[in-house]
């Protein structure tokens, strides 16, 4: 799949500092020592319905990451999957008595058109779980005849007793598992598994639904944490960086997915460190597309709303704080834009200098953009007050917010 465009991201002087990030699997901080070319997965979208405030937080932690590493005069290689098939996809499909295929094409559609609007920057390799089913397959077909994984009914199951490491990445207690992987697309309470937690690899053909040819798995389509797995290891290899997606990815999806690799090569855990973000709530319930409680990316932006201001919005809170988005979290954004805006368009202004330490230190300490945007304000309020001599300032600021940040002035 195509990705989308790359919005510039300016050099800036002085030296980028190494990301320390929290890792859900030790429950720590690490510090990254990605080497030249840093690796890092996210998890992309299932895409039945627009990219929501709660995406866009997560996909905004994650270009963070791309930007203090890129700060640093690393490259990245980064990889981007879309689950476009799979059953909330298909049900919606249903539901609306549209098209899957058509649907899945147009929220991707829309999903890039946010992106670059919010200036992420695009995945180098962008691949869709149908276009990945070619090497899902022999993976499958590996586990299966290592006996990590068992058929049932056509259908082939991972066996999580396969793992010794199991329960590594997320560290939650069996009730706490089975509780969320049948609240998170799992089968618990299916009869004949040898484990209630077993997630499916591969679901043999049904009445009605796509499938595709899986050699000697029959024709079906894949599961969902095989597909992650797949194209990760195809992309990036075992051992990269970063995995990441929002909290509600760690168990099962990260968990089964760290599970498959360690069962294929023997290694764990697939990724050096696994990020998450905080959930973004609407009415006090979690933003999601199975409860409809949404406010869109795409709607604000055609409601005239700058979408620098949305990212400001989504930089205003930690990216692991769960965190509720009102009118008034976009109301201080805009007007944060827009002091910022004034005092970047003078020629000249304070000192800027500091203020890029003090930005790069905030981001490379666990992402702490709340930290970084209290810099930015204390050099706008002084610019706004006092006024600088320093000629090129607010030049600094503009490419320092906008090469770390995202957002521009
Ligand atoms: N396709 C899978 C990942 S392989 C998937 O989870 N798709 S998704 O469309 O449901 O979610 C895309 C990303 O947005 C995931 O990282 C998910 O954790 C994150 N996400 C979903 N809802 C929220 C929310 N309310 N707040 C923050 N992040 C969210
Ligand atoms: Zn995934």
């Amino acid at each position: 799949m195509h990705a989308w465009p790359a919005s510039e991201v300016p050099a800036l002087p002085g030296k980028g500092r190494d990301l320390r990030i929290h890792d859900t699997a030790t429950g720590g901080s690490v510090a990254l020592d990605p080497g030249p070319v840093a690796r890092i997965y996210v998890c992309g979208i299932t895409p039945y319905d627009a990219t929501h405030i709660g995406h866009a937080a997560t996909y905004n932690a994650f270009d963070l990451v791309q930007r203090v590493w890129l700060d640093t005069k690393r490259q990245v290689h980064y990889v981007q999957n879309v689950t476009d098939v799979d059953d909330p996809l298909l049900e919606r499909a249903v539901r609306d008595n549209v098209d899957w295929v058509a649907l899945a094409e147009q929220e991707t559609a829309l999903f890039r058109e946010d992106m670059t609007a919010l200036r992420m920057l695009p995945p180098r390799h962008y691949i869709g779980a149908v276009e990945a089913i070619p090497g899902i397959v022999p993976l499958v077909e590996r586990l299966r005849d290592s006996g990590a994984a068992y058929e049932l009914e056509g259908d082939v199951y991972f066996s999580v007793e396969a793992d010794p490491h199991f329960g590594g990445v997320s560290g939650l207690d069996a009730a706490t598992m089975r509780q969320l992987s049948a609240e998170r697309g799992g089968d618990p309470d299916r009869p004949g598994k040898k484990n209630p937690l077993d997630p499916m690899l591969w679901m043999a053909a049904r009445e009605g639904e796509p499938s595709w040819d899986g050699g000697s798995l029959g024709r079906g389509r894949p599961g969902w944490h095989i597909e992650c797995v797949a194209i990760a290891l195809d992309h990036l290899g075992m051992g990269f960086d970063v995995q990441g997606g929002g909290s509600d990815l760690a168990f099962p999806h990260h968990e089964m997915g760290a599970s498959h690799a360690q069962a294929l090569t023997g290694e764990f855990p697939m990724a050096k460190a696994y990020v998450h973000a905080g959930m973004v709530a609407l009415d006090g319930e979690k933003m999601s597309k199975s409860k409809g409680n949404l406010v869109f990316v795409s709607t604000l932006r055609r409601a005239g709303v700058d979408p620098a201001a949305i990212r400001l919005a989504l930089l205003s809170h930690h990216y692991r704080a769960d965190w509720e988005w009102t009118d008034q979290v976009l109301q201080d954004a805009l007007a944060r834009l827009e002091r910022w805006r004034a005092a970047v368009s003078r020629p000249d202004g304070p000192s800027a200098e500091a203020l890029v330490e003090e930005v790069r230190e905030a981001l490379a300490n666990d992402l702490d953009a709340p930290a970084a945007l209290a810099a930015v304000d204390r050099w706008a309020a002084l610019q706004q007050e006092r006024g600088g001599t320093d000629e090129g300032a607010p030049g600094v600021v503009s490419r320092a917010v906008d090469a770390l940040m995202g957002v521009a002035l």
